[in-house]
């Protein structure tokens, strides 16, 4: 098996202060998390970021303010989200991409996304594929229901993507495909071969699934953006302390952690973060 690859999704666009009140929001609080997560083992952060008063933004100087800040402290890889929030347009969302990021989000498809829905048609696919292609940044699929895997794959079949690829299966939210073992054995065996997968799991899925990921040879995604507790009734004290427990697990199961570099050589990630 290869090591593991652990991504940080430490801010999102749903979770409030409120909910957890670790939660990073300014782009030193995103960096110094950043950091505290690459030192307790993750290789990717998944970024959103988010204006001061915690209203998540897609705009593009808070991105590359955000990764200023990161890459001043840590070398892990910058994947920024292309989905940020329920009911912005592909033009908004699409902004973080011009800053040549070393990876970035391509969600495969619409789906009904808590009480909004989060929509993905056809067009913004080949869109959003040909921007990241266009700026040399690689894609991870995300994937929140079987039939996303197929429309990746018809971006491939187009010519707008390449191999090797990263798939993400986001399991648990509500509208999408439920966290189960089953589901997750599933998805992995839908893909083609060469593939890597991340799974993560949406509130007190993300522990499970970061386990079967462990085992299964998939690598794991934790964090705020899809959950906020340690335990049942228990907040997280950070993002760090849910990739460390992650590591942890790994570790005991004989399973080492990716570093960057390692990681960055597993997905086929041929340089480092440039901003432009
Ligand atoms: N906030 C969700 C509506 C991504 O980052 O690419 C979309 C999302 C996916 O978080
Ligand atoms: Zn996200």
């Amino acid at each position: 098996m290869e090591k593991l690859i652990i991504t940080a999704a430490m801010v999102g666009a749903e979770t409030t202060r409120e909910q957890q009140p670790n939660l990073p929001i300014t782009p030193e609080e995103i960096a110094e998390a950043a950091q505290a997560c690459r030192e307790a083992g993750a290789s990717i952060c998944h970024l959103h970021v988010r204006w001061d008063d915690g209203t998540p933004t897609q705009d593009r100087e808070r991105f590359r303010e955000t990764i200023e800040a990161i890459r001043k402290r840590c070398d892990i890889i910058i994947q920024v989200s292309t989905g940020g929030a329920v009911g912005m347009t592909a033009e908004e969302r699409l902004q973080p991409v011009a800053l040549r990021p070393e990876m970035a989000t391509l969600t495969c498809g619409t789906v009904n996304f808590g009480d909004g829905v989060f929509l993905n048609p056809p067009g913004d696919l080949e869109r959003f594929a040909k921007a990241l292609k266009v700026n040399g940044v690689r894609p991870e699929f995300e994937i929140f229901e079987a039939g996303m895997i197929e429309n990746a794959l018809r971006l491939w079949r187009k010519g707008l993507v390449e191999p090797p690829f990263h798939f993400d299966f986001v399991l648990g939210v509500p509208g999408g495909m439920p966290a189960t073992p089953k589901n997750l054995l599933f998805l992995s065996e839908l893909l083609p071969p060469g593939s890597t997968w991340s799974v993560a799991g949406v509130g007190r899925h993300q522990l499970p699934m970061a386990a079967l990921a462990v085992v299964l040879g998939g690598h794991a995604r934790v964090g705020f953006e899809d959950n906020i507790h340690y335990r049942k009734g228990e907040l997280a004290q950070s993002n760090a302390q849910l990739v460390a427990r992650v590591a942890r697990i790994a570790r005991e199961l004989d399973r080492p952690v990716a570093t960057p570099e390692e990681a960055r050589r597993m997905l086929g990630i041929p340089r480092p973060s440039g901003v432009v």
